[in-house]
């Protein structure tokens, strides 16, 4: 197992955190995924419409998949996926794909609401991506008790994967982690396959540990009532994956990451 702690460029990012802002405790930075078909929907880090065609584009290659098409965009929508936020997609096209209609969301409308092609490439959306092989993963969690598992789990991962859980319990509660299973493509400081923990609610701020190999991590518990785990797969040798549980635990109880405390 290695673990290996980040602190680059750290004055750069905590400048930008406090750009972002708190709202109910929670660093509104989010670049959580809904997904289908291969379909997800990213924004900026720094909140809702900022990415410029360019960037949008950027985003998506980061990740290994390409911006999303109209046909592939529509493919999702029509087995559910519903997502009310613009963003780019492909030839410089802007909309979004709604399911249910809505007065607040897409005009009353269902189907692709669609902006069409914008002339202003540097106008800022969100944006649309696809990547045929990235699974289902990830997602809000806010149960007390859950299993989490790498997207394909028991079956070995895919190459060019990425996750991201964000779990928010109720307030007063912090969240343990124990893991079941762990199995992730092992190298020095984990450039190639990771998981991490993100001691916060987003995966900027609050890195916990950057986790690969066969052994298993020890429990980690959070310092408040939330926290982001990540998992990236590069685009090459994959292996069998994780399992753990998260368990909320109430506050008053004594604990702490140093197992030998945990009452
Ligand atoms: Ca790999």
């Amino acid at each position: 197992m290695h673990i290996l702690f980040v602190a680059v460029a750290l004055g750069f990012v905590l400048k930008e955190a406090r750009a972002w802002g708190y709202k109910n405790g929670i660093l509104h930075n989010s670049i959580w995924l809904e997904q289908a078909a291969g379909v997800y929907h990213r924004e900026s880090r720094k909140g809702r419409y900022q990415l410029t065609y360019k960037e949008a584009k950027a985003v998506c290659k980061f990740e290994g998949g390409t911006i999303a098409t109209y046909d592939q965009l529509e493919a999702a929508r029509q087995i559910g996926f519903h997502v009310c936020a613009a963003g780019w997609f492909d030839r410089g096209r802007v909309g979004y794909p709604i399911v249910k209609p809505g007065a607040n969301c897409g005009f009353g409308k269902v189907g692709i609401i669609d902006y069409g092609y914008r002339l202003n490439k540097s106008e800022r959306w969100d944006v649309y991506c696809y990547n045929p092989n990235s699974k289902e993963c990830g997602g809000v969690h806010t149960d007390p008790v859950k299993v989490l598992q790498s997207p394909g789990f028991p079956e070995e991962y895919l190459d060019e994967q990425i996750c991201y859980w964000h779990i928010r319990l109720r307030y007063g509660q912090r969240i343990r982690l124990h893991f079941l299973e762990f199995d992730i493509e092992d190298d020095t400081d984990c450039l190639s396959d990771y998981l991490e923990i993100y001691d916060s609610y987003d995966d900027i701020t609050g890195l916990a540990g950057r986790y690969c190999g066969y052994e298993l991590p020890e429990d980690f518990f959070s310092t408040g009532n939330v926290m982001t785990l990540k998992f990236r797969s590069d685009s090459s040798v994959s292996a069998g994956g994780f399992q753990l549980q998260y368990i909320a635990v109430d506050d008053s109880l004594h604990f702490s990451n140093d197992k030998d405390t945990f009452v």
